[in-house]
């Protein structure tokens, strides 16, 4: 079997798919053009599929007719028509678990950086303007006993509110599409509904999948109802905000700060008027950016294309409806 990888990735993956015995091919420049990416599709029968940049829709599945699997290298699978795919009897994997803790770590660390302006504070330091101690400058508030609102109450979720209840007893509230029994006994987290979400949260944090339904779902009308000292946090995919919109909440001071490791788009332009704020600080999608993280992704990745080739399911599966109707 001929694998497409379209990035380099960790060592281990690619040596996993060669102990293997199956053909890799990486290109040696990584920008692929989009023409470029489709003709290595047309000649390979998996790919192992690092970035969002490219969408796996009708017309890819058309024009690449050998595409067998799709590895995902991440959990997220929103540039993928996954309905479509499953449709064509494709299994498309993802990596879930091993990015949880490194991911809702970057959520944590920027709701701790919005809450004491640590972005804001380090530019100051770096402009050489350190300044005179002031008792009333730069202030920030105290996560301790506050609420956490989760929308997306999955793995990464979870992880973010073990975080902070331990670190800050915050109290936990959240809303998704199931009850999540675990985190209701352990956190004492309380399902509520999302317009309660949106006006009870102290800090907000998306870590839900993205679909395109939820486009914009933190728009002009939901900043507007939400807490005038609350921090948005999103680390799951930029879709969900209007940046604009976020922007204005920011500026009318319809609520208090924004930590942001996700945009719309991305790369987020350097003229965006959010990076002006003291109140926002934005990471450039590095939620699983941990050698750990990263080495755990490569390798589910690997595992998945493994299993296909010897005619095995693949034991990460975004679709398992495949499975359901073939069998
Ligand atoms: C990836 C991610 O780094 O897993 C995800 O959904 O957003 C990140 O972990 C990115 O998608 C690259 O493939």
């Amino acid at each position: 079997m001929k694998v497409f990888v379209n990035r380099r990735i960790p060592e281990t993956g690619i040596n996993m798919l060669k102990e293997a015995g199956l053909e890799v091919f990486i290109p040696e420049h990584e920008n692929l053009s989009h023409e470029e990416w489709l003709i290595y599709c047309q000649n390979h029968d998996a790919i192992l599929s690092v970035g969002g940049e490219f969408k796996y829709d009708r017309d890819f599945f058309d024009q690449c007719p050998n595409i067998k699997t799709i590895a995902l290298y991440s959990v997220g699978f929103d540039h993928v028509d996954i309905q479509e795919a499953s449709r064509r009897n494709i299994p498309v994997g993802n990596t879930p678990d091993v990015l949880s803790k490194a991911t809702s770590d970057v959520a944590f660390l920027l709701m701790q950086s919005v809450a004491r302006r640590a972005s804001y504070n380090f530019q100051k330091v770096k402009d050489g303007n350190w300044g005179d101690f002031d008792p009333l400058h730069a202030l920030g508030q105290e996560l301790y006993g506050k609420t956490l609102g989760i929308l997306g109450l999955g793995r990464i979720g979870f992880e973010m509110a073990k975080k902070s209840k331990a670190a800050f007893d915050m109290n936990i509230i959240y809303h998704n599409r199931n009850r999540n029994e675990e985190a209701e006994k352990e956190l004492n987290a309380t399902y509520v509904s999302f317009e309660e979400l949106v006006a009870q949260s102290d800090v907000l944090s998306i870590h839900a999948n993205f679909t395109h339904e939820q486009k914009d779902l933190f728009n002009a009308p939901v900043f507007a109802k939400m807490k005038d000292n609350s921090i948005f946090i999103n680390t799951a995919r930029g879709g969900f905000q209007n940046e604009k919109d976020l922007y204005e909440a920011l500026i009318s001071k319809q609520i208090w700060g924004a930590g942001l490791d996700v945009t719309n788009p991305e790369p987020m332009s350097k003229e965006s008027p959010l990076l002006e704020l003291s109140s926002v600080c934005v990471l450039p999608h590095i939620g699983s950016a941990t050698i750990e993280a990263r080495t755990g992704m490569a390798k589910i990745a690997a595992e998945n294309i493994i299993a296909f080739s010897k005619g095995e399911k693949i034991p990460y599966c975004a679709n398992p409806e495949v499975y359901s109707v073939s069998s």
